[in-house]
């Protein structure tokens, strides 16, 4: 039986890689961090608890992970773990830093120490690609990196010393470039989200105004479920690489609002407003990415598309709400 080691595993993308694992039929292992509502910490996982192993720990505290790993030898090693949202990050840029760029040195560090003869996998995104977008109008694995946020400045760094420790090693150290990605699962606080369960909660008249930022930026929007299968396809490929994960299909925030408002049998424009508080002191205008390498290493395409995305979602909170 495989074991797999899981940073993050609390998050959208760690629960449900943890599904896939254990479908698979890994061991699953993971980390949590200490929150003064520990019900808050586990709610996309609990219903899965007794079938994963679920510690305390934190990319801060080197000591937890090498003591983690060292105890359980996985065979693959996710760092799933970050400050994950990009507008906070420019309210938090040291704490975001800490956590994303200097937490993944921490965690290849106690990788390096405790368990190297595993694979490792870096959560790495088109954050860092910012404002560099090729001719054809797509970012790809050779797109240069001209990020836009503390954010995507500490992504890139991760991005580096992964693979740095992958050549100056030997270690089988890959990052998955990942674009935009949404589930249910996704914290209410990222666009998608927002917007979904702003505009159900308008439809059943729990509200009347939804408040956005920038409505003009696009981005390439995927599903977390296919994401994931990306993951365990990149981590286990002969030749440690790195690859970009995207859908190639790129939609504005207002098109996208605007079709799940349509969705619901509303005009987006009688409810959503402006508020300044959410644009971002610089904003990453476009994203649009080429995953052919992925798809022509593996046999690797999405289930979802843009639209079959957004339906789920609103399907769930039509649901819950
Ligand atoms: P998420 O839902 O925000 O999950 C991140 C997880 O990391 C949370 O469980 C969080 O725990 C945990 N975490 C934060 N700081 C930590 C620390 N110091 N030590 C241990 N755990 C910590 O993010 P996601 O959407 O699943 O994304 C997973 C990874 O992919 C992240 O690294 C993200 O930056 C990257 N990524 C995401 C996307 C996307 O579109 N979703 C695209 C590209 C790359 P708390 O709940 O306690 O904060
Ligand atoms: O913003 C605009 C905002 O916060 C998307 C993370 O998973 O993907 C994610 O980062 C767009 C931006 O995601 C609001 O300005 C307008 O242009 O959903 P988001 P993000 O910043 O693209 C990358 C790849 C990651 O790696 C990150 O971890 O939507 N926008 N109005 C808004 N965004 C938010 N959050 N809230 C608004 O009210």
């Amino acid at each position: 039986m495989k074991k797999a080691f899981i940073t993050g595993i609390g998050g959208q993308d760690g629960s449900y890689l943890s599904e896939y694992l254990l479908e698979l039929g890994y061991e699953v292992h993971g980390i949590i961090r200490r929150n003064s509502i520990p019900e808050h910490q586990s709610t996309r996982i609990d219903f899965n608890v007794k079938n994963l192993n679920v510690y305390y720990g934190d990319l801060l505290d080197i000591s937890s992970l090498e003591k983690l790993l060292k105890k359980i030898q996985p065979d693959e090693i996710y760092n799933l773990a970050a400050q994950s949202h990009v507008r906070i990050s420019f309210d938090i840029p040291q704490f975001t830093t800490q956590v994303n760029a200097l937490g993944t040195m921490n965690i290849l560090e106690a990788y390096r120490n405790a368990c190297p003869e595993a694979k490792y996998y870096q959560a790495s995104s088109s954050e860092m690609f910012g404002l560099s977008v090729d001719s054809d109008g797509f970012q790809r694995e050779t797109t240069r990196f001209m990020p836009t946020s503390p954010y995507g400045c500490a992504k890139v760094f991760a991005f580096n010393i992964t693979r740095n420790y992958r050549l100056a090693y030997n270690l089988h150290a890959v990052n998955g470039i990942l674009f935009n990605h949404e589930s249910p699962r996704r914290g209410s606080n990222f666009v998608t989200s927002k917007v979904v369960k702003e505009a159900v909660r308008i439809k059943k008249g729990l509200s009347k105004i939804l408040e956005l930022g920038n409505m003009d930026s696009f981005r390439d929007w995927g599903h977390s479920k296919d994401y994931v299968r990306a993951m365990h396809l990149i981590i286990n490929h002969s030749v440690p690489d790195d690859f970009v994960v995207a859908t190639g299909q790129t939609h504005s925030v207002r098109e996208m609002t605007e079709y799940v408002f349509s969705k619901l049998n509303l005009d987006y424009k009688d409810f959503v407003v402006q508020n300044p508080i959410y644009l971002r002191p610089e904003e990453l205008p476009y994203l649009r990415g080429d995953s052919s390498k992925l798809k022509s290493t593996f046999d690797w395409k999405p289930q979802y598309d843009f639209y079959a995305l957004m339906n789920e979602m609103i399907d769930f909170w039509m649901g819950i709400l």
